[in-house]
């Protein structure tokens, strides 16, 4: 089959990070459908035996490590056991993220360096750890999970807007300085996704209304829903695979049409 064309993941290795629920196991499951093996990481083993658990529940064979994706050592020894029994990283999704939403000038040097270390610090790391093996196998494919705050900012997330949008650059910089070695690196940055990390901002008011931020982003967006977790599987196996070997350095936004959509007129 040309290449082109050719969205098969079969005989590749895909590492999704902190993939044991959410966006990173919606799009460890696509790649599974393609054809790839699952290698996953959570910083809990309760959470690891969770999403082994849930992969199996979807027929999938998915292999769970614990690890803080924050912590170099433990990143580097979980790499070295992936490639001693699973086998080379071929895939690697930067999912793994966390946001605080704190107004900035109410927000600690600390929360701050958190939201970086996790956001933007980490993908660097994991990234680090895989490109070697990568290179030597002559071909590799870095998804970074960006965000609708790696372009745009609003109240409450400064820290995550600048990891968001550092994370865009380090796409960017991946793809410059490794495409010469058949690395491929791209970012999905999803839009508004139904998932825990959203769940504050669509909690049902006491009235029994949507909250207002539910509203707004429903205003905001031309499919007039919030995104599933699975809206971002497709798009991830496209950059996953061959047919997308010619795509490098790009943020595909996977977003309902927000940023196209200056918003529902009031009636
Ligand atoms: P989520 O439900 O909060 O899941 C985040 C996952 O990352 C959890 O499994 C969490 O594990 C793991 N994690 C956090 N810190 C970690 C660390 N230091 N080491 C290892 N694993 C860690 O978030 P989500 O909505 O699925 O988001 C996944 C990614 O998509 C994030 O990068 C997020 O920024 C991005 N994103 C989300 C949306 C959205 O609307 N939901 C939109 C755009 C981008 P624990 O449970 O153990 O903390
Ligand atoms: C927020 C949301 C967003 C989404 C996503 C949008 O508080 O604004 O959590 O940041 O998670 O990143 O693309």
């Amino acid at each position: 089959m040309d290449s082109k064309t050719n969205f098969s993941l079969d005989n590749k290795v895909a590492l999704v990070t902190g993939a044991s629920y959410g966006i990173g196991f919606a799009i460890a499951k696509a790649l599974a459908g393609a054809g790839a093996t699952i290698v996953f990481n959570d910083i809990k083993q309760e959470l690891v035996d969770k999403g082994v658990a849930a992969y199996k529940e979807e027929g999938i064979t998915a292999y769970g490590y614990v690890c803080d994706v924050t912590d170099e050592d433990a990143v580097n020894a979980m790499i070295a056991k992936i490639e001693q029994e699973v086998g080379v990283v071929d895939v690697l999704v930067n999912n793994a993220g966390i946001i605080k939403r704190i107004p900035m000038i109410e927000m600690s040097a600390k929360d701050f360096r958190q939201v970086i270390d996790v956001d933007l610090n980490a993908p660097f790391i994991v990234s680090k750890a895989v490109i070697p093996g990568m290179i030597k196998k002559g071909h590799g494919k870095i998804i970074n999970i960006c965000s609708m705050m790696s372009e745009f900012g609003r109240e409450t997330v400064s820290a995550y807007a600048a990891a968001k949008g550092g994370l865009k650059m380090l796409t960017r910089n991946i793809a410059s300085e490794y495409g010469q070695n058949n690395i491929q690196c791209n970012g999905i940055g999803p839009g508004y996704i139904a998932t825990p990390q959203t769940a504050p901002l669509r909690e049902v008011q006491p009235d029994g209304s949507r909250h207002p931020f539910d509203q707004f982003i429903i205003s905001k967006t031309p499919a007039g829903r919030w995104g599933e977790a699975s809206d971002l599987g497709g798009p991830a196996v496209f950059l996953a695979s061959d047919a997308s070997d010619f795509v490098n350095g790009q943020i595909l936004y996977v977003d309902g049409g927000i940023q196209a959509y200056i918003g529902k007129q009031p009636s």
